[in-house]
């Protein structure tokens, strides 16, 4: 098998990189080890930026998330009985978020690629990448049995934190940083009304709590839980009481609660690979950083890397010029970085640090008061929760 860009990875980096070359002449395959309905099993983000929609509609994949997505100029954040609203809008000249879940881009992504008869090889094993610095890259992997070699002049890793693409560059190239939190998020999608029409970020002396949503009868929440916890220790009555106990009064008392129709436990960690390059492999989303869900971040980064990578490969592959290729790390890991930062920063305010002392609990107080008296803080905060430019 030949082609022009071996994409490992059909989540929704892999899948939006092989939708926008396609539709610019430039060939892929795409190889997920997984099949389609586990990857749609999988509940993740719901909050996008003006980039990733913008990103979306051009690649002809946006129609249902236009009819369906919901547009959000504002969110509240909520610290010790003081209520914040963030007019996201008002601050940054427009702009806003649609909430419209990971899952539905996800299966609008594999929609489109089935629609353009696009190669997405799911239940693939053993995917392995051979001579990455070399003129014709190789993935060999096992289909139903049998053994396959593709041939690529380039290869996208797509493979999220878990994958086998970052693995593939030599310990001594590749510099790692992170930064584990000592908690994780408890989240739950339940089929009841939202308790607000906009996301509540809610801070506790017992911990953090955020009320998010699909739709007007989908609803999603998350408590912060110790990194030990299991689902089993989880029944939905303890959920709602925790839920309730770190909302505003009146937020709680207008709570509908339900059966969890999903619960999963996600640990929160801060972590960047760099560089984003091997010889002639591309890491992008979840391969090449991590960052904990506060900012809704990491689905919207892995955007802007597919933006600069499809535009570099096009550029390559159609254009034949290779600048772009030899700038997309540094690019990538310049916005990369940025979104790091706001997102170590959001979660650093709004959670429950079980380990700090006195200072480090004024240390917060003092910050939410600054953002609550500072509507420079509060641009701040703002502009960087729509999304900074794809320079
Ligand atoms: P993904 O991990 O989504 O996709 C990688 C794909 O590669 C998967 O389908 C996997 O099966 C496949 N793969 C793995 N190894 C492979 C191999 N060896 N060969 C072939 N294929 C392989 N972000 C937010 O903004 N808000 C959130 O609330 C949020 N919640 C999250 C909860 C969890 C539990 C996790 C893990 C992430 C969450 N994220 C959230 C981040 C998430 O949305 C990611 O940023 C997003 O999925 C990134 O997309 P991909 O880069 O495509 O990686
Ligand atoms: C979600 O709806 O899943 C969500 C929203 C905002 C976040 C994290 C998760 O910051």
């Amino acid at each position: 098998m030949k082609t022009q860009v071996a994409i490992i990875g059909g989540g929704p980096s892999g899948l939006l990189l092989s939708q926008l070359l396609h539709r610019a002449g430039v060939d892929s395959v795409v190889l997920e080890r997984r099949s389609r309905d586990y990857v749609l099993g999988r509940i993740r983000a719901g909050v996008l930026e003006q980039g990733l929609t913008d990103l979306l509609r051009h690649a002809g994949v946006g129609a249902r998330m236009d009819r369906e997505g919901e547009i959000h100029d504002g969110f509240s954040i909520a610290v010790g009985g003081r209520e914040l609203r963030v007019d996201l809008a008002g601050l940054t000249g427009g702009k806003t978020v649609t909430v419209y879940g990971q899952t539905e881009v996800t299966r609008d992504l594999y929609a489109a690629r089935e629609a353009m008869d696009g190669a997405v090889i799911t239940q693939a094993e053993d995917i392995t990448l051979h001579d990455l610095t070399a003129d014709r890259p190789r993935v060999t992997f096992v289909k139903d049995g049998a053994p396959h070699t593709l041939e690529a002049a380039f290869v996208a890793g797509c493979d999220g934190f878990h994958g086998v693409s970052r693995k593939s560059i030599p310990a001594d190239i590749l510099r790692e940083y992170e930064k584990v939190y000592p908690f994780g998020w408890l989240g739950i999608l339940s089929e009841t009304p939202p308790v607000a029409e906009e996301l509540i970020y809610a801070r506790h002396d017992e911990g953090f709590a955020l009320c998010s949503l699909r739709s007007r009868v989908l609803s999603r929440y998350y408590v912060q839980c110790p990194l030990d916890d299991r689902i089993e220790d989880w029944p939905d009555d303890r959920f709602w009481a925790v839920l309730k106990s770190r909302l505003p009064g009146d937020v709680a008392a207008r709570l509908v609660t339900g059966p969890a129709i999903e619960k999963s436990i996600a640990p929160l960690r801060s972590y960047v690979a760099e560089p984003m390059r091997y010889g002639r492999l591309f890491l992008a989303g979840d391969a090449a950083h991590i960052v904990p869900p506060t900012g809704a971040k990491g689905l919207n980064l892995a955007a802007s890397d597919i933006h600069y990578l499809s535009r570099a490969l096009i550029a390559c592959c159609r254009d034949g010029s290779e600048q772009a290729l030899m700038d997309y790390s540094a690019r990538a890991l310049a916005r990369v970085w940025k979104a790091e930062r706001f997102s170590w920063w959001m979660t650093t305010l709004l959670h429950r640090f079980p380990e700090d002392g006195a200072f480090n609990h004024r240390i917060q107080q003092a910050e939410f008061d600054y953002l609550l008296g500072s509507r420079a803080a509060q641009t701040a905060l703002a502009e960087n929760y729509v999304g900074l430019p794809y320079a």
